[in-house]
């Protein structure tokens, strides 16, 4: 693929020195005419050399440009080949917070394989939501935003290089926009023997996205908007609502046109969407718990599996969860509670959430053995993790979004006498602070970790409380429900091969 950057350099100093000797050799009435000309010869490689690489200045999140950061992480689709003329995609758009596009990923994971399109995955949209927010939209509106966002971050990160008008202090705001791609930390490997999967990368251009799929842009249109380009394409099958709400989608059809719609509003056959002949459909939002309904025994079981494969996969966020995890005294073997406390209403019903957790919490016995050792309470708060292990106390880990751990959730500190939280491990955390994103290697990837290192301990507990009404609490305890299926099937198969030994 692309030549590195430095060696490109290395070339072009070496080949001028070539050049040196070369003009070293010709004649004596050419020196005066070389003299003149070499500088403009140096003028004119440099010029070359900046005009072969503009598209790295233009665009430095370009493949070629910086492949030693890209090694295992595929962000441009393959170049379809004539073979699969038949293939057929299936996109949506990304928007809200991390759990809600989780959830949107996962209902496109299925509609995806019922209908038995391709699925163009958008990369994970990551923003500091307190000021940018990414909001559900209808389709066109949306794309505007994403796109736009996703320029003016480009511009910025090139502000060194490269003018713009969005270099300004007023757009600083955009540094915060990021954009993973979700194979970076979810692994799908299972979801791939079943559904193919394109990861869109850091492009969300529609030109990018024919490109993909193979669609030729009209270019008799002039005006070239977004809305023109998707809608009247006989390629495309556009659904884009006011609301996200809008649709159900079923995957059985029921006989009397019975159907149980909940918050949303319309129905719509998985099947009817399966007949669609356009090469690409492309949804708003697959926002949405209970946005499909499932009634199919075999798409239920399908789903279960595909949900469980979907796990939290990399590395390093994983070595650092599990370091934590062992401190804490290993899976199971300590309590877990997540408390939502930092905005709407989980600021406002704070003292409810925290009286709630404190009961579910003293549910469980906080001495592990009556054997205890001394009456070692010596009435000061701060008492060690080695402390707690000494006297068999409980331990308790609370994941929240309190910036303030210690003040906001005093009350639970002076409940219970062995409560910590990941600031109480802040050296183990380290390794994640370290990481930069692929997107933007000028900005490390830690506050997109720490709720997911969060979620990974809570969910390793014996037991997680939650905050009720919580998606991030409701992932955390699902997650801890996966861990321990995973867990427990693991056991089951190892008394199987320990019985089946020596094969
Ligand atoms: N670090 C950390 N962040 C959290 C925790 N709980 C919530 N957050 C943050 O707050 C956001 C909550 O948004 P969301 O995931 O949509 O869940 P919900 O609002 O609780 O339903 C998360 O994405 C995190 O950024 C937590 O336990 N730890
Ligand atoms: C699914 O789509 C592929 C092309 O992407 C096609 O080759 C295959 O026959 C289709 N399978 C079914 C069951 O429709
Ligand atoms: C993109 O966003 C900026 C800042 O909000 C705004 O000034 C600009 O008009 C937007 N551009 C488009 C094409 O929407
Ligand atoms: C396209 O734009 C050109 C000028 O850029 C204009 O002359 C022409 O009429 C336009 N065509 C349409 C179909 O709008
Ligand atoms: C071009 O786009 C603008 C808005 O984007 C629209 O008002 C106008 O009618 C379009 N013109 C044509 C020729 O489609
Ligand atoms: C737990 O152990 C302490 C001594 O370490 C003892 O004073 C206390 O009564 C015990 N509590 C329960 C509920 O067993
Ligand atoms: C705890 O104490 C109870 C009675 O006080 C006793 O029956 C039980 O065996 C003790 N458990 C352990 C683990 O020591
Ligand atoms: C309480 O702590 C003090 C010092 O912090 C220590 O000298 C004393 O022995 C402790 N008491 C008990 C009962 O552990
Ligand atoms: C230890 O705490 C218990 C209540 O938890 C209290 O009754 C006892 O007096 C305390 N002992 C010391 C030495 O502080
Ligand atoms: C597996 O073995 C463990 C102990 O060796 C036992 O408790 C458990 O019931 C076994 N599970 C199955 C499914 O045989």
């Amino acid at each position: 693929m692309a030549p590195d950057k430095k060696n490109h350099y290395y070339n072009y100093y070496n080949n001028n020195n070539n050049n040196n000797y070369y003009f070293q050799a010709v004649s004596f009435p050419f020196k005066r005419l070389l003299r003149i000309t070499y500088p403009l010869l140096i003028l004119f490689a440099i010029f070359t050399f900046y005009f072969s690489y503009i598209d790295c200045f233009i665009d430095p999140l370009e493949l070629r440009c910086l492949k030693e950061n890209y090694d295992d992480i595929e962000t441009t689709p393959p170049i379809q080949n004539a073979i699969l003329t038949e293939e057929k995609f299936i996109t949506y758009l990304p928007h809200s917070q991390f759990h809600n596009q989780l959830i949107e990923l996962k209902n496109a994971i299925v509609i995806a394989y019922l209908t038995n399109r391709t699925l163009i995955v958008p990369s994970i949209l990551q923003s500091d939501h307190h000021t940018l927010n990414i909001a559900h939209s209808r389709l066109y509106n949306l794309y505007h935003q994403i796109i736009n966002y996703t320029n003016i971050k480009k511009d910025r990160l090139l502000c060194d290089v490269k003018y713009s008008d969005y270099c300004s202090s007023e757009y600083k705001k955009y540094d915060s926009f990021e954009l993973i791609n979700w194979e970076e930390i979810i692994d799908f490997n299972w979801v791939k023997n079943y559904v193919k999967i394109i990861h869109r990368g850091y492009d969300f251009s529609i030109e990018g996205l024919f490109d993909t799929c193979n669609i030729i842009i009209d270019d008799t249109k002039n005006n070239t908007s977004i809305q023109e380009l998707l809608d009247d394409n006989k390629d495309i099958y556009v659904i884009s609502n006011d609301n996200k709400y809008h649709y159900r989608f079923f995957d059985t059809e029921n006989p009397h046109n019975n159907y149980i719609l909940n918050k949303y509003e319309t129905p719509y056959l998985i099947s009817d969407l399966r007949k669609r002949d356009e090469k690409l459909i492309h949804l708003d939002t697959l926002f949405g718990s209970t946005k499909i309904d499932f009634r199919d025994k075999d798409v239920i079981k399908w789903r279960i599996d595909m949900l469980r494969s979907l796990k939290i996969s990399h590395p390093i966020l994983l070595d650092v969860s599990n370091n934590i995890i062992n401190e804490l005294g290993g899976f199971g073997n300590f309590l877990g509670a997540h408390v939502r406390a930092s905005d709407g209403r989980f600021k406002k019903n704070f003292g409810k959430i925290i009286d709630h957790v404190i009961e579910m919490l003293k549910f469980h016995p906080q001495n592990i053995s009556n054997q205890t050792s001394n009456n070692n309470n010596n009435s000061s708060d701060i008492i060690t993790l080695n402390d707690c292990k000494k006297l068999n106390k409980r331990i308790i880990f609370i994941a929240t979004d309190s910036s303030n751990v210690h003040v906001q959730l005093s009350k639970i500190f002076s409940t219970f006498p062995c409560v910590f939280t990941m600031e109480d491990f802040d050296s183990l955390v380290d390794p994640l602070r370290k990481i930069p994103y692929t997107f933007d290697r000028n900005a490390n990837m830690a506050n997109f970790f720490y709720p997911l290192l969060d979620l990974l301990i809570v969910s390793n507990a014996m037991d997680v409380i939650i905050t009720y009404s919580s998606t991030f609490s409701g992932f955390a305890k699902y997650y801890h429900e996966v861990l321990a299926f995973e867990r427990e099937s693991l056991k089951n198969n190892h008394n199987i091969t320990k019985i089946r030994g020596g094969e």
